[in-house]
């Protein structure tokens, strides 16, 4: 019948129009949670260069600010300087360790004859500046064989001894590089971790910032939700580099918080995760705990990428302790050592990779937003001991 057929085919259109309106609606309805703070990305921009050692790819993306960011003021987003070389350019900021190390063991070196008292006095330089017991012991020892197989005392041949040592103690072959590209639409999980005060917020924000100039894409994961400031400081971050932060509620669990972020990480087909946790809780057994927790979480989605632990080099043996802790619960996978321009303890780094087996990856060197350097034991130890001229 004519009539019936009518009825079929409104039924039909009306269910079409009711379906493709639930279709526009949704995506609406889920930004509108509010989850998610910063300017939504552009299309996830495919990186050609490898990351952390690159130079700035010309033409960097940057998405839009978009009037949805949680601040009113849409800032500018800033482009940093190149992470290449960086660790040279900001040699000047080791000038204290550099005028205990260097200049120390320069003078001591400048004496001319190398008797038992001046090894004990090039020893204990080494000690004040934190290269640790058991490394010194080893490096002045293989030092001292050397300078005698060589039958020298001169103070410039001894200097490159001891600068060969050093780069030997921190293993140049090692790998430092960041895994931070995605593989097969998973983003690739960054982990932070640390006690309170190490740098971490900074370090994400600043690790960030260097991902996207090269023209990686980043969701920044607030877990830190211990404190409500916590999660600002990485939304401050995440507007200033352009990358997505996803926050939870203030004492949101903060598993769940890093759960989302990576989940928003693959529907935006994101190159990074960047996970930013509590440094501070009311016990170290529930820091630990709810460490584990947000790794087995996160694992959900697929396995963590790199593991960064954040250690303030100022803090000395006594930071080294704690960190052991840290290495326990979650696989580590690279130390990030900062506030090196604070210390004249530069030697910490050799005690760090030595008595933890991980190998820094990176050092902070300033409050800066481009103070972080790619880890490099050649230009370390260079500046460190300083040329002697
Ligand atoms: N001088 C110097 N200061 C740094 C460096 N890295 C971080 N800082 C400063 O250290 C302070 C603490 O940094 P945050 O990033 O907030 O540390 P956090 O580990 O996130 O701290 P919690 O969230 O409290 O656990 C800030 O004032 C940073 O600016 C560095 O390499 N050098
Ligand atoms: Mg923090």
């Amino acid at each position: 019948m004519g009539g019936m057929e009518y009825v079929i085919i409104a039924a039909v259109l009306l269910a079409v129009a009711v379906i493709s309106g639930l279709a526009w609606l949704l995506p609406r309805r889920r930004r509108a949670a509010g989850e998610i703070v910063g300017p939504p990305k552009a299309q996830a921009p495919v990186a050609e260069s490898p990351v952390a050692e690159s130079p700035v790819a010309e033409a960097v993306e940057v998405p839009a600010p978009v009037a949805e960011v949680e601040a009113p003021v849409a800032e500018a987003i800033e482009v940093p300087a190149p992470t290449a070389g960086r660790l040279i350019r900001l040699r000047s900021r080791l000038a204290r360790s550099q005028s205990l190390l260097g200049q120390g063991l320069l003078s001591l070196l400048s004496r001319g004859k190398l008797d038992e008292e001046t090894w004990e006095e090039i020893e204990e330089t080494l000690i004040t500046a934190d290269v640790g017991v058991a490394a010194t012991a080893e490096i002045v020892g293989r030092l001292r064989q050397r300078a005698k197989v060589l039958g020298t005392s001169a103070a410039g041949q001894v200097r490159d001894l001891l600068v060969e040592e050093l780069v030997a103690a921190l293993d140049p072959t090692l790998d430092r590089s960041i895994s931070t590209r995605s593989n097969a639409g998973m983003p690739a999980i960054v982990l932070v971790v640390g006690v309170n005060g190490a740098g971490k917020t900074t370090t994400c924000g600043k690790i960030a910032r260097v991902l996207i100039a090269d023209g990686h894409s980043v969701v920044l994961g607030a877990a830190d939700t211990f404190r409500a400031a916590a999660s600002d400081q990485l939304a401050t971050w995440g507007r200033r580099v352009g990358a997505e932060v996803v926050r939870g509620p203030e004492a949101a669990d903060p598993a769940s918080v890093a759960f989302d972020a990576v989940r928003r990480g693959i529907e935006l087909g994101t190159e990074t995760v960047l996970i930013d946790t509590a440094g501070r809780l009311q016990n170290k057994i529930g820091l630990m705990d709810e460490l584990g927790k947000v790794k087995r979480v996160v694992e959900k989605h697929g396995p963590v990428s790199e593991t960064l632990l954040i250690l303030d080099a100022t803090t000395g043996q006594n930071g080294l302790e704690q960190a052991r802790v840290f290495t326990e619960v979650v696989n580590v996978t690279g130390v990030v050592l900062t506030k090196l321009d604070g210390t004249a303890k530069g030697g910490i780094v050799l005690a760090v990779q030595r008595s933890l087996g991980i190998p820094v990856k990176l050092v902070g060197l300033g409050e800066g937003p481009d103070d972080l350097a790619p880890f490099d034991p050649e230009a370390f130890v260079d500046a460190l001991v300083g040329t002697g001229a």
